[in-house]
């Protein structure tokens, strides 16, 4: 039975275009706005963060948090969609600007804690068990500024934390080699990996890969992915594109390099990614210069774009790429791949 894959995407890949040098450009959708988006684009899936559920949630009682939590539960219910996750937003704080779970100040890591179990509770009563951590802050500006050692125990200590605090959550680990910071602890799913199994209970930490992170690291997407779908570690993806190494672009999925895009589709599709419910998660951002009532367009298309690759994943001979490989023909193969991909 073919795999029929189930899409989500996160209320901030609908944004107003702002970027370090220019400020928006479009008005934003509000959230009701937005979640009424998703079945028209083909989404079934909806991935947060903690405030995108709840704003401002470090002012707010407990019972603040699990009222707003309802009522967008209620409004999820309404459109048919699924909470896929919830990430703790832990890099916009006051608190969070020397790291978070790794801040010299035990104060800070304290605070961090705090809100992600917060984070944990609005999971819950959303009905969601995949807890995502972007550790976009523990790192560094200067090597000397902390112990990278240190760090990976004050990680584990907040995961373990984390872990004994809820007894049915998965946390699944989004790596990135840099920005915001200049070098991150966590920079590859192998890192993230090692953490998993260090951690209290291997079998409840994992990964979410994205595609322009792993470049970023110099990788290659489908390798990475390959590498944790073998130890059934990858939970979530986030696919998008990337021109090369610069800042994070989160381009639409396949439109810089096709071929790279195929071969994630391929790694997905031949490890049966997705048969355990895992969702194919995009992050992906709209370019500035599009007009506000066409600034859904990047979704629309990546997931297409996913859908026509899975098209020439299923169909292309595999009976003759195992005739090229077995004469180590690679040459043969490489072109084989190229025409099909041609449609030739
Ligand atoms: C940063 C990211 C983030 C995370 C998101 C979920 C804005 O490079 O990719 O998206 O995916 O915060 O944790
Ligand atoms: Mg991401």
């Amino acid at each position: 039975m073919a795999t029929e894959y189930r899409f989500s995407f996160g209320p901030w890949n609908i944004h107003e275009g702002a970027d370090p040098f220019g400020p928006s450009v479009r008005e934003a959708f509000d959230f009701d706005e937005k979640v009424g988006f998703y079945r028209g684009l083909g989404f079934v899936g909806i991935q947060f963060h903690d405030d995108d559920i709840v704003p401002d949630i470090d002012d707010k009682t407990h019972a603040q948090l699990m009222s707003r939590t309802k009522t967008v539960k209620a409004q999820l219910d309404n459109h048919g969609l699924t909470p896929e996750v919830v990430a703790p937003r832990l890099w916009e704080s006051p608190q969070t600007l020397d790291g978070a779970y790794t801040a010299n100040a035990a104060t800070e890591r304290a605070y961090a804690l705090e809100r992600s179990k917060r984070c944990v509770d609005i999971a819950n009563e959303i009905g969601c068990k995949n807890i995502v951590l972007w550790l976009a802050r523990e790192g560094t500006y200067i090597r000397e500024s902390k112990s990278s050692s240190g760090a990976v125990g004050y990680i584990l200590d907040a995961i373990n934390a984390l872990l004994a605090y809820d007894a049915e959550i998965r946390i699944l680990i989004e790596p990135k080699p840099n920005e915001p910071m200049d070098i991150a602890y966590i920079p590859t799913i192998g890192h993230a990996i090692g953490l998993a199994y260090a951690s209290a209970d291997p079998g409840r930490v994992g990964g979410l890969i994205e595609s322009a992170h792993a470049i970023l690291a110099g990788l290659e997407p489908s390798d990475e992915m390959g590498y944790a779908l073998y130890h059934k570690k990858l939970w979530s993806v986030h696919l998008n594109d990337q021109n090369g190494l610069k800042f994070d672009q989160d381009k639409a999925f396949g439109s810089v390099n096709l071929r790279r895009a195929f071969n994630q589709v391929r790694v997905l599709e031949e490890n049966g990614y997705g048969r355990n419910g895992e969702f194919v998660g995009l992050d992906v951002k709209v370019m500035r210069t599009q007009p506000r009532e066409l600034s859904t367009k990047h979704l629309l298309s990546s997931r297409r774009t996913f859908l026509n690759l899975l098209e020439k994943v299923r169909t292309y001979d595999r009976e003759v790429a195992q005739a090229f490989i077995a004469s180590r023909d690679y040459e043969g193969l490489d072109f084989y791949i190229l025409e099909h991909l041609l449609g030739k």
